[in-house]
């Protein structure tokens, strides 16, 4: 089990050159924080992801929330994942045909297979998903996560659902590289016949993480850092509101956002730290 091995460690068992990057990523800025920031104004946007930068491993996009996007936007994301040196993650949850999705993933305005290191996709139309995916993305180095789970009250993502999105993954392992789920996914009966190298690794990305709130009213469901690495195994935290709040134009107080990310990222880092037992 990768779970008591250091970030670093793990990198070897990928071929995949996202799951490296964001691994060694995770290990050189000693963080396993994500930033989601899911803010409307491009402005904004920037500022706070300027504004983390420094503690991430990873910025999230939801990158057609944008009200004012233009492709310059792109350039600024560029130059602030080569300023602070964090790994880019549309959440674009693709769930379509492989043929749509594949013209989703690198057409249309946002083009996302140009710039962003890893996105994802919903396991529902089965494995033509990541085959669709992979002809667009492979290519460029790109990584895959599958949602194997959700953090929110009700989700059908359970069960033989979650199990079986583990074993579409583990005949794709050359693209997907991990998981959003809220838990490891070791448990996921497996044959040796189907691990040939012996090795399995999956990255596990964690939203629904907050250290003051355990909900919102639309559903979501948080825990914390400490619950969500030590106890349940997974590999980063993805917080959004928990750093910026509400937050937008004049009640953005970076001073604040810089302070929120600091202590998310110390209480990560801790919680890793704890886990593999140093
Ligand atoms: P927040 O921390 O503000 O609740 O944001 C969580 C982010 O993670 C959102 O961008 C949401 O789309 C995403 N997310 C989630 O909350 N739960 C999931 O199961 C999957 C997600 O991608």
């Amino acid at each position: 089990s990768s779970h008591r091995k250091s970030y670093g460690q793990r990198a070897a068992d990928h071929s995949n050159p996202a799951a490296q990057l964001l691994l060694h990523t995770i290990e050189r800025k000693k963080s396993n924080l994500a930033v989601s920031v899911d803010l409307t104004k491009t402005s904004d946007f920037l500022k706070v992801i300027d504004v983390v930068g420094p503690y991430v491993c990873l910025i999230k996009t939801h990158i057609d929330i944008l009200e004012d996007f233009t492709p310059d936007v792109i350039e600024r994301l560029k130059l602030l994942s080569a300023k602070h040196d964090f790994v880019v993650f549309e959440d674009r949850k693709f769930a379509d045909i492989g043929n749509t999705v594949a013209l989703q993933y690198s057409s249309g305005v946002h083009k996302i297979a140009s710039w962003s290191h890893i996105t994802n996709a919903h396991p529902v139309p089965g494995p033509s998903v990541i085959t669709g995916l992979a002809s667009v993305g492979l290519p460029l180095g790109r990584g895959l996560l599958l949602l194997a789970q959700m953090s929110t009250e009700g989700s059908l993502a359970t069960g033989s659902y979650t199990d079986d999105a583990v074993r579409m993954a583990r005949a794709h392992r050359e693209f997907v590289i991990g998981f959003i789920a809220q838990r490891r996914m070791d448990h996921v009966g497996t044959s040796p016949s189907s691990l040939p190298d012996g090795v399995e690794d999956f990255i596990i990305l964690t939203p629904g993480v907050s250290l003051e709130m355990s909900g919102d009213s639309m559903g979501q469901q948080y825990r914390t850092p400490e619950k969500v690495i030590l106890e349940n195994g997974c590999d980063v935290i993805i917080v959004g509101r928990g750093i910026y709040g509400k937050g937008t134009g004049d009640a953005l107080d970076v001073g604040c956002v810089a302070l929120q990310a600091e202590k998310y990222r110390t209480e990560g880092w801790n919680a890793y730290l704890k886990r593999i037992g140093s």
